[in-house]
């Protein structure tokens, strides 16, 4: 069969092979204004896995007449705070639609980064404590002034500093 590849072979025998975990912190978490992605099936599969934050610190600014949050990559370790979000395991497809989406990567680069695992919804949940690596869609291309800005623990966008995100 053409197409019929080790590959899927694979992925047919263990369909956990061909996921990836995300750590989402910004538009895509839940209540939030991109979320609706993360639940469109038509982009693929996306399962909530925890609640997590950094191991490390970065800053998690708002940026651009769009108000969009960039997690900043700095090479000055300890600037920002250790960010919250949300891991998902998703699939090929939605890896590749989320890329696109998040304009990965000219606008952002989707990078690997450590966190630590907080309340998940139980069954096959890392253990709450434990860390674990996930892709983070983050940012090398700022605006050095984006160093001046406010940075947040943990991003909303109707949170009081009155920067809600504008659908682009
Ligand atoms: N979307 C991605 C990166 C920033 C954004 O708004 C996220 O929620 O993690």
């Amino acid at each position: 069969m053409k197409g019929f590849g080790l590959l899927s072979i694979i992925v047919s025998v263990f369909p956990a092979a061909h996921m990836a975990k995300v750590f989402v912190y910004g538009t895509l978490k839940k209540g939030q204004p991109n979320h609706f992605i993360m639940k469109d099936h038509a982009k693929g599969q996306a399962e909530f896995v925890a609640h997590a934050r950094t191991v490390d610190p970065y800053p998690l600014v708002i940026a651009t007449e769009y108000n969009i949050p960039f997690l900043l990559v700095l090479d000055k370790p300890g600037t920002g705070q250790r960010v919250h979000g949300e891991i998902y395991s998703v699939d090929q497809k939605m890896l590749e639609f989320l890329d696109e989406f998040e304009e990965c990567p000219q606008m952002y680069q989707r990078t690997l980064i450590r966190l630590e695992v907080q309340d998940g919804p139980g069954g096959s949940t890392p253990e709450t404590g434990s860390s674990i690596e996930a892709y983070v869609y983050t940012t090398d291309t700022y605006e050095p002034e984006w160093l001046e800005k406010t940075t947040y623990e943990s991003y909303d966008s109707n949170g009081d500093h009155g920067l809600p995100y504008v659908p682009h």
